[in-house]
């Protein structure tokens, strides 16, 4: 039994840039999955009813994003600074903003209304965001801050395959600078062997 254990449903998405970070630090963790089936019971037992949730030493956090930053603190994949801090930080909260309005399409449950949402994301949203996130990530040599590689080049290699699992498309097809951004992650050896032995699944 490790001291660290992130439960999650037994998909990547929000807990693979946490699970891909203690890889990185090869440091051992629980990878706690449970089924979908189960989650009415686990649910009333989150702190505000939501996964993943993180435990170290008999403590308990949420928030996929604050646990991400923590763990990448431990692997020493933050800054030096409080300015480059910012730097990484502003780029992660720009990646969950255009996970966000991915979402907002992809789990709107009216068919209609989702169909309404998809032209303006594909066309608008997304060369928005992508654009951009490319243009910093060619500033800093296939990262997305101080050139070199920190926990916001995991954060978005982490969540690539749940947001490309959304839009039904590999969003950084015609983005060179991104596609180095996730090709230097994955080709970190101990995030290499874990991408090659983690349990499978779509998102
Ligand atoms: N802001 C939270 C969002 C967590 C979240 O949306 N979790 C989803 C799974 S990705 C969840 O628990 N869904 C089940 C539910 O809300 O009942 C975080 O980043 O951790």
């Amino acid at each position: 039994m490790s001291e660290i254990k992130i439960t999650y449903f037994p998909v990547k998405a929000l807990a693979e840039p946490i699970r891909m970070l203690l890889k990185y630090g090869n440091i051992n963790f629980d990878d706690n999955r449970f089924q979908q089936e189960n989650w009415p019971n686990i649910k009333p037992d989150m702190p505000f009813g939501q996964v993943p949730i993180y435990e170290e030493a008999g403590r308990i956090a949420h928030q996929s994003i604050a646990i991400t930053r923590y763990v990448a603190k431990k692997v020493k994949l933050v800054g030096d600074s409080d300015w480059e801090n910012l730097e990484i930080d502003s780029v992660v909260d720009t990646i969950n903003d255009l996970r966000q309005k991915i979402a907002y399409y992809w789990y709107e449950q009216d068919a209609a209304v989702k169909e309404s949402r998809k032209g303006p994301l594909i066309e608008e949203t997304l060369p928005f965001y992508l654009t951009r996130l490319e243009s910093i990530a060619e500033k800093n040599n296939g990262h997305f801050a101080l050139k070199k590689l920190t926990w916001a080049d995991i954060y978005f290699t982490g969540l690539l395959d749940y947001l490309n699992f959304m839009l039904g498309t590999n969003m950084i097809e015609k983005y060179p600078n991104l596609q180095a951004v996730a090709n230097n992650v994955r080709s970190v050896p101990a995030i290499k062997s874990w991408i090659e032995t983690r349990p499978q699944s779509d998102l």
